[in-house]
């Protein structure tokens, strides 16, 4: 249930917390999923001589990392990837989380009624660390890098799967910053966008402690970043996004272009008949197949 309270801090901040949204039944099988995902690539890494061990008795939390620390030692380790989506982490449980009903809920009250679920759908493997995987103040707009209108909206919904605090890299944000709109930007160093002017112009910093089963809804223009994990465990993330039924693809730099490399599905309408199905946003996937 939404209540009015956390729609207006949504409106007020640009973001909102909802507590004990999920229960672990919704959690276990996503963790599935990426636990067969680092299966597969551990398996690749040892095949390739760039781990000597597999720590197949390591709980969820810690493998990764502990894969992590000993790939990155080698000398011939290649950049790895800070983001895991797309076909690797396809799966039917994905579908189920973008059309659970608590989730579509609150997304068609925020953007509704009828709403995309959006193919760009991301597990963070957050490593001890890995300052990769640190984001530097940002508004989703910078990356999406298309046109920009008050109409065109993203609504961005981030699960943690352990628990996260600013001790392992939990996301920080500057409530109300959304009302500045979509604010300049520049590449720093490493690439990221970031603001061109002080993040305090835009506001207070809030740290955002979450549980497992919390989750946040976020606006477009809401700035936020992400910390260094500085404790012994990976922090593991999902995030999905949603945008309104039938808004065109102009949002995104790849107009067009977006919903084949990201295929989008219609996951919540007032005509539930009208929903698509796995099958169907699966095929689409299946269509676009990576070149091996
Ligand atoms: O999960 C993170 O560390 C960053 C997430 C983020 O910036 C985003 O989803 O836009």
């Amino acid at each position: 249930m939404f209540s009015a309270a956390e729609k207006a801090a949504f409106e007020r901040d640009g973001y909102v917390v909802v507590r004990q949204l999920l229960d672990e039944q919704t959690l276990v099988p996503v963790r599935q999923v990426i636990a067969r995902s680092v299966d597969r690539r551990v398996e690749q890494l040892h095949g390739q001589g760039l781990i000597g061990q597999r720590y197949e008795g390591e709980s969820f939390e810690r493998r990764w990392a502990r894969v992590f620390a000993e790939y990155t030692r080698h000398p011939h380790a290649a950049p790895h990837l800070t983001v895991w989506g797309r076909h690797d982490i396809l799966d039917r449980v994905i579908y189920d989380l973008y059309t659970d009903p608590r989730l579509t809920g609150i997304a068609t009250a925020l953007i509704g009624p009828a709403i995309t679920a959006n193919g760009d759908f991301w597990v963070r493997p957050k490593a001890p660390g890995d300052l990769s995987t640190t984001l530097a103040w940002h508004q989703d707009s910078f990356y999406y890098g298309g046109v920009v209108a008050d109409h065109l909206q993203v609504l961005s919904v981030w699960m943690p799967l352990v628990d996260v605090d600013p001790r392992n890299g939990c996301l920080k944000l500057v409530p109300g910053s959304h009302r500045f709109g979509r604010i300049p930007a520049r590449a720093n160093q490493n690439n990221h966008q970031e603001p061109v002017e002080p993040i305090g112009s835009y506001g207070q910093i809030v740290d955002e402690p979450m549980g497992v089963g919390d989750v946040m809804f976020f606006h477009n223009h809401t700035l936020h970043a992400s910390g260094e994990n500085h404790s012994d465990q990976v922090r593991w993330s999902i995030d999905l996004r949603y945008s309104p039924a039938g808004q065109p693809f102009d949002w995104h730099k790849m107009g067009d272009e977006f919903n084949v490399h990201y295929p989008c599905f219609l996951a919540a309408s007032p005509d539930p008949a009208q929903v698509e199905n796995w099958e169907a946003w699966q095929a689409r996937w299946q269509a676009n197949l990576p070149k091996t």
